[in-house]
């Protein structure tokens, strides 16, 4: 019964309170012998990447009003989905405190947390309440590997990601001098690392690694250091909100380096908070461009119709968690956690993204990478590395 409202026990509850609040439940739960079901949102919602946690948010909101507009049936009854949306603020400290007040607020499921710092401390809170999680966004590794039969994650990760990008460093760039800044987040750090051993691995020379925070706006110092070194190649693992002002720093201390980054920093909004200095960037991203998605180009239209903006980075990918979940929930013919939970494991779904199946660690299978470069103030595709059509870890890269 967790997160499910029995409408005439909450119309009941709503008489005796007299709470305002509870109009839009009352109207949902008219419907005969109907449930309101809350699937919760974490991102971060404030602070320098709240571009990110709203885009995801809108996401799930639309998600929730397509899923009300289907009128969905679960175990014969009509179901009103509704959005409880908690502000994680990227912080990993604050995340096992949002994660336990979307516990006690008994939601469904969680899609979330954009951040892999704060998806991995945040997953043990969700775990013990038997609350299904999926990342729409957190790439590192250890999230799966915790064994809690609660997360999953619809993208690639950053053992398959990194490993694309040290190769992509080394053999097609051919890089001779490769510089690596971290964030030291768990994501950037993580990806950071597998650049680093992937591309020595294919033979590039790694000449210096120097780290930042997820909070600084000054390289100068680093960048400076670096520049001594005379790279050919500067790998960034962290996000866009640093890569921005890193990028104009960088070309402000005359380094021509080629910049790299992963998909922390392949938003829309790197182009707003770099200006010209992101022309020429690389950037990796473990998923299809949005307009060879299977349905990419018309969820692009429907979300800036709907938000007035454009995907800024995994909105298709958090409207396509919500709907694992509510597919999850028809076939269990239920929206107790504990019974779709199993359902959720056993997905095979055909999302905006394209295709959905989990492994046995809750990862995504098959899941593609894509590198993009920054031409004109948008992002083109160069090259799409493995996907279900060539199978994970195919060699052949499938031009763009
Ligand atoms: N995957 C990039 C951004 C989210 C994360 O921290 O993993």
């Amino acid at each position: 019964m967790a997160a499910v409202r029995v409408g005439s026990i909450l119309i009941l509850a709503c008489a005796i309170a007299g709470l305002a609040a509870c109009g839009d439940d009352k109207k949902a739960a008219g419907a005969k012998g109907g449930a309101t079901v809350t699937i919760g949102i974490a991102a971060p919602l404030t602070g320098p990447q709240s571009h990110i946690g709203k885009d995801l948010e809108n996401a799930v909101r639309l998600a929730a009003e397509d899923a009300n507009a289907a009128k969905v049936v679960v175990g014969g009854k009509p179901v009103h989905f509704e959005v409880q949306a908690e502000d994680d603020q990227a912080d990993p400290k604050m995340a096992p405190v949002v994660a336990q007040k979307l516990a006690d607020a008994r939601v469904a499921a969680v899609v979330g947390h954009f951040n892999s710092g704060t998806t991995i401390p945040a997953s043990r809170i969700y775990n013990d309440a038997g609350i299904p999680q999926i990342s729409p966004s957190a790439t590192n590794p250890k999230y799966t590997e915790q064994g809690f039969k609660t997360a999953f994650r619809v993208v690639a990760n950053d053992n398959q990601q990194g490993k694309v990008v040290g190769e992509y460093i080394a053999r097609e760039l051919k890089s001779k001098a490769l510089a690596i800044i971290d964030d030291r987040t768990a994501y950037g750090q993580g990806v950071a690392d597998v650049v680093e051993r992937s591309a020595k691995a294919a033979g590039a020379n790694v000449v210096a690694r120097e780290f930042t925070t997820d909070r600084s706006t000054d390289f100068k110092a680093i960048l400076t250091k670096i520049k001594g070194t005379r790279p050919d190649v500067i790998f960034f693992g962290g996000i866009d909100t640093q890569a921005g002002p890193m990028l104009q720093q960088m070309r402000g201390l005359g380094i021509e380096a080629q910049f790299v980054g992963a998909d922390g920093i392949q938003s829309t909004e790197l182009f707003k908070l770099g200006g010209n200095a992101v022309e020429g960037t690389l950037a990796s991203f473990p998923g299809l461009p949005l307009e060879r998605m299977p349905q990419g180009a018309s969820f692009g239209e429907r979300y800036r119709k709907k938000w007035n903006q454009d995907v800024v980075l995994y909105a298709p990918q958090g409207y396509d968690a919500f709907n694992v979940f509510v597919e999850a929930m028809k076939r269990a013919g239920s929206t107790d956690p504990a019974k779709f939970l199993p359902e959720v494991a056993k997905t095979d779904y055909n999302g905006i993204t394209g295709p959905i199946r989990f492994d046995e660690k809750g990862d995504l299978k098959d899941g593609p990478i894509t590198i993009f470069k920054a031409v004109g103030g948008k992002w083109q595709a160069l090259a799409t590395i493995g996907g279900p059509s060539q199978g994970q870890g195919a060699k052949a890269a499938e031009k763009n």
